[in-house]
């Protein structure tokens, strides 16, 4: 085998295989290790089915909550996100007062779609001046998912409103890591903190590659014996 020939096995080689060589993966998308995988920030609980609502794969989902001393204050919120001042007020739901959070960073590809099922449930009226919201950070951007003024049914929950489950779906605009973060929030005024309780359930979150699988270990060997073995061939022939 000459040298041009071994280096261009190698290139070839280092091709298919880099890519299984990445920043983790997404872990835990569906809470059946607790919140293995995940930062977590303020009150946050893993559900059964005995909450009343959920989950929507598997035997455990996530539930933010805005109750108990462990809250996170707005600027904790914008800092454990990394976003700055004056982002969570400025989606325009009202001024935060105190709330609850998680995230995980993980390698994507531009093209993959990320996709999550979430629940808001609220003891506020609907809708509400304390304007209780949920929302998703995405790679950075904050984005409202629910608030009082959203659509409700009845819950089973200890609740007395939920928007039901809904799935939310995002292409990954461009390859590498990844920050996914989620947070339910207590809205107050002037006089009222706002703390009647409200929650955010998640489940089923998945990053899926749709038309590129990586190649399985088993693949790679695959193709590196068969391209060794056409090497073979042409240097007989
Ligand atoms: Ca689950
Ligand atoms: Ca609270
Ligand atoms: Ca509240």
């Amino acid at each position: 085998m000459n040298i041009k020939r071994i280096l261009l096995f190698l290139s070839i080689i280092s091709l298919v295989v880099i890519p299984l060589h990445q920043a983790e993966a997404l872990v835990n998308g569906g809470f059946e290790s607790g919140f293995t995988g995940w930062t977590t920030a303020g009150d946050v609980t893993i559900d059964t089915s005995l909450f009343g609502s959920g989950p929507t794969a598997g035997l455990q989902e996530a539930r933010l909550k805005t109750n108990g001393p462990t809250e996170q204050t707005l600027s904790q919120l914008q800092s454990f996100f990394s976003l700055p001042a004056g982002t969570l007020n400025g989606l325009g739901n009202g001024n935060v007062d105190e709330g609850s959070a998680i995230k995980q960073t993980f390698a994507a590809n531009a093209g993959d779609v990320l996709s999550f099922d979430w629940n808001f449930l609220t003891r506020q009226t609907t809708p509400d001046v304390l304007n209780d919201f949920a929302y998703v950070v995405l790679n950075g951007q904050a984005i409202t998912l629910a608030n009082t003024h959203s659509t409700f049914f009845p819950t089973a929950t200890t609740y007395f409103h939920e928007t039901h489950f809904q799935t939310y779906t995002y292409n990954i605009p461009t390859t590498g890591n990844f920050t996914l973060g989620f947070s339910v929030v207590d809205v107050g005024i002037p006089g009222n903190h706002g703390r009647i309780i409200s929650a955010l359930e998640l489940d089923n979150i998945q990053l899926v590659t749709p038309s590129s699988p990586v190649p399985e270990p088993a693949t790679v060997l695959l193709l590196g014996s068969s391209f060794l073995g056409m090497m073979g061939f042409r240097r007989k022939s």
